[in-house]
């Protein structure tokens, strides 16, 4: 036992002395770092608690599963560089939690993950108490750090180490185990506010070196055809101004990874969204900033890349990224803010703009690209198409840049990803790194709670059903959030049959669903739209009333292919699919 809970005991009983506990030790030591938001499930330990949080001024949104809470929590630290808090109970809830952590581990979202759990003498000895589990171990290879707090006193330093693990250098999922014992543990109040810890500088600049910074820009300025990809590191970085002053210094053509889009808008004249495999195969030097060069680039090989030899420049906070798929030439670890602030200083006046042919090749194949696709997004068929469907919301959005797209799905992701032009820094959040399924109700709760704006959810019928019961937690905290399911009966479509007995084929659903009833239930706005035009109305009216509500968009069953634009990820049998 610590020595301020023993002092506790050592006073008369009669002496007036007083006492705080580890409930409201954990609450103010939230508080004294600004964490003033908690997303979780509530029950046995950490019920009293909620309740206790909620009552000080920290506002507790109560969830319906715990994998959505913790979706939320991780976007939360996206969006604000603060650790996003999950709270869960112990055991199965901590389980459910855990995958939103290994997500935002593998994202670089700053997380902490804070879990109730049973006693570490019954646990050890493994004698079978309530919801009995050694979380503590189960979580540590699945985040960036994990921690136990067994003593009141140690609260604000348990809370402080979780914090700077969160979020300083790469950001990531952290554990806090709180033993159910723990918040009922009672120590002096003087000796508790001691205790408490405010982080100070919790993510410090990281200062590029000066002969890293040199490097980089004689590695730049040497390009016939530079191309710069922003990452979502960028995007979390927040330094907006000093990302769209460097890029439009360096005159280089910039490809946004999904949730970068928006750093500068995709509508610039220097982005190169439209002209992706152009930009990647045929640049000479690519600069990384903030993207990692996993699958989502190719590993930075094979015929995506070309067959020219490229010269790439990173940057990243993480030094064992660098060379990870293949050698960088040019490696800048540091903060993004200071790594792209030193570039500027550095450049001076007079930086030689890329060089025209250059330019107007990515010009020309985004055109083409533009050309191409911009009467397919003028059709009014119903039902509709992927591209009828998403050129209204294309339109909403450009006429309403402030809101937050939420989007998942396979062909609704990646044709929203494509056709939905972003306009403004983290305004779309998607399936990230491991491209999963069940982010969206849970970061559309986070989108608008943590910015205020209005969230338009564009969602595939299958992915809007791994969080679709958060559509409560949605209409009780009465959020602006409008849900639209591309419901074409199934994963990827929904025509594909089973040939051998009567039940459904694995990837469909069933047929003509309507999930905007689902929505009334909860006295939220559901409609049905069977077109272009009726889809148009439905969520400019959303927008405008900032009501919840779900729009049931009808697709055609036949359009979608498998696995949208990553089919090629899927194993085929070499003896063919029949037996
Ligand atoms: O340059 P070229 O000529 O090549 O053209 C490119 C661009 O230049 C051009 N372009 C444009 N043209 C014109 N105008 C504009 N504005 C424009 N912008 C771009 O378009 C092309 C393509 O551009 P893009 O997309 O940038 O390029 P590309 O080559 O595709 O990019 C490569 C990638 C890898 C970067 C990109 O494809 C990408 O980011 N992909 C992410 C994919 C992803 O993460 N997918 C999700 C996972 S799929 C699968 O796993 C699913 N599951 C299984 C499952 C999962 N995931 N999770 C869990 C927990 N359980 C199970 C399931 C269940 S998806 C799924 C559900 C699916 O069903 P739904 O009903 O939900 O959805 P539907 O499919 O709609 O039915
Ligand atoms: P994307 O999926 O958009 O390509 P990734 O998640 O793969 O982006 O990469 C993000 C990268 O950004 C990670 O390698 C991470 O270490 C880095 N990063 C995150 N925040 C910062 C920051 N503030 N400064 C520098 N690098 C950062
Ligand atoms: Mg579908």
């Amino acid at each position: 036992m610590s020595a301020a809970a023993q002092s506790v005991d050592a006073k008369p009983a009669d002496t007036q002395q007083e006492l705080t506990d580890g409930f409201h030790l954990v609450i103010d030591a939230l508080k004294l770092n600004g964490l003033t938001t908690i997303y979780g499930v509530p029950g046995i330990p950490i019920t009293d608690f909620a309740r206790m949080a909620q009552a000080s001024g920290i506002r507790v949104l109560s969830f319906r599963h715990e994998q959505n809470a913790g979706y939320a929590a991780s976007i939360a630290g996206f969006l604000t560089r603060k650790p996003g808090i999950c709270l869960t109970v112990s055991a199965l809830g901590f389980l459910n939690g855990l995958t939103a952590l290994a997500h935002a581990t593998a994202n670089c979202f700053p997380m902490i993950l804070i879990s109730g759990s049973s006693e570490r003498e019954l646990v050890d000895l493994q004698q079978g108490d309530y919801e009995e589990m050694d979380q503590l171990a189960i979580a540590k290879p699945l985040c960036k750090a994990a921690f136990r707090v067994l003593h009141a006193a140690d609260i604000g330093i348990g809370l402080a180490r979780a914090i700077r693990a969160a979020v300083s250098g790469r950001p990531g999922g952290v554990y806090l185990d709180l033993p159910a014992k723990l918040f009922g543990q009672v120590i002096d109040a003087d000796a508790g506010r001691r205790s408490l810890v405010k982080v100070i500088d919790a993510a410090p600049a990281q200062i590029p070196a000066p002969d890293a910074v040199k490097r980089a820009l004689d590695v730049l300025r040497s390009a016939k055809k530079p191309l710069i990809i922003l990452g979502k590191g960028a995007a979390y970085a927040q330094a907006d101004d000093e990302i769209r002053a460097f890029v439009e210094k360096s005159g280089a053509p910039f490809l946004p990874m999904s949730m970068a889009k928006g750093l500068l808008p995709d509508t610039h004249p220097q982005c190169a969204a439209a002209a992706r495999s152009t930009a990647l195969k045929d640049s000479d030097v690519v600069m990384l900033i903030g993207a990692r060069l996993n699958w989502l680039l190719s590993h930075g090989k094979g015929k995506t890349w070309g067959d020219e030899p490229k010269k790439l420049i990173q940057i990243d906070i993480e030094p064992k990224e660098i060379d990870s798929n293949v050698e960088i030439m040019a490696p800048m670890v540091g903060d993004i803010g200071s790594c792209v602030s030193a570039m500027l200083g550095a450049m001076g006046h007079g930086w030689q703009a890329a060089p025209v042919d250059w330019m107007s090749a990515i010009a020309k194949k985004r055109e083409e690209n533009i050309g191409k696709m911009a009467p397919r997004l003028m059709n009014n068929n119903s039902p509709m198409d992927y591209h009828g469907a998403l050129g209204v919301l294309r339109t909403i959005v450009k006429e309403r840049p402030d809101v937050m797209l939420v989007n998942e799905g396979a062909n609704t992701l990646d044709l929203a990803r494509g056709i939905i032009d972003i306009y403004q820094p983290r305004k779309r959040i998607d399936v990230g790194t491991w491209g999963i399924m069940g982010i969206g109700m849970g970061y559309a709760i986070a989108a608008a709670i943590e910015t205020g704006s209005p969230v338009l959810c564009v969602e595939g019928d299958s992915a809007f059903g791994f969080s679709g019961m958060e559509i409560e937690t949605i209409c009780r905290y009465r959020l602006p959030v409008c849900i639209v399911v591309f419901n074409n009966d199934g994963i990827y479509r929904g025509t594909d049959v089973n040939s051998a007995g009567s039940d459904p084929a694995p990837t469909v659903f069933v047929k003509g669903a309507r999930y905007d009833k689902m929505i009334e239930a909860f006295g939220g706005v559901g409609i049905n739209a069977t077109s272009p035009d009726e889809l148009k109305r439905a969520v400019n009216a959303a927008m405008d009333s900032g009501k919840p509500t779900l729009i049931n968009a009808v697709l055609d069953p036949a359009v979608g292919s498998e696995s949208g634009r990553i089919g090629k990820f899927n194993p085929q049998s070499v003896l063919g699919k029949k037996k």
